[in-house]
């Protein structure tokens, strides 16, 4: 991650734009949308449970993951971020600040 992007990263809550694409079963989803509404972040919820297997695609090759994208992706200023394990392990390293 270079600096400019980290930087972004640490803007204050309001200055981020926070989208998490989900699916209604995945306990992850609910993990990292607790987590978020935990550090009162606000978030675009993508539901994608009628076009699952699209959006993974998409997502996938959207923002060149190494495997076949899982559910939640969470994307911070148009950076993707991982799942709720990488959003929590950014978190505790301080590569992202709430
Ligand atoms: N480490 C990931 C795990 C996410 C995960 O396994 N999500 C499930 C849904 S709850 C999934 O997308 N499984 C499909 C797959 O593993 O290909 C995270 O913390 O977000």
């Amino acid at each position: 991650m270079n600096e400019e992007k980290n930087e972004a990263l640490n803007q204050t809550n309001s200055e981020k734009t926070v989208e998490i694409y989900t699916l209604a079963y995945c306990p992850f989803c609910q993990k990292a949308k607790f987590f978020l509404d935990e550090h009162n972040v606000k978030y675009k919820e993508i539901p994608c449970d009628d076009t699952e297997e699209e959006k993974r695609k998409e997502l996938t090759q959207k923002y060149h993951l190494k495997t076949l994208a899982t559910f939640p992706q969470i994307i911070i200023n148009g950076q993707n971020i991982g799942g709720y394990s990488d959003l929590i392990e950014k978190f505790n390293n301080k590569q992202i600040s709430f």
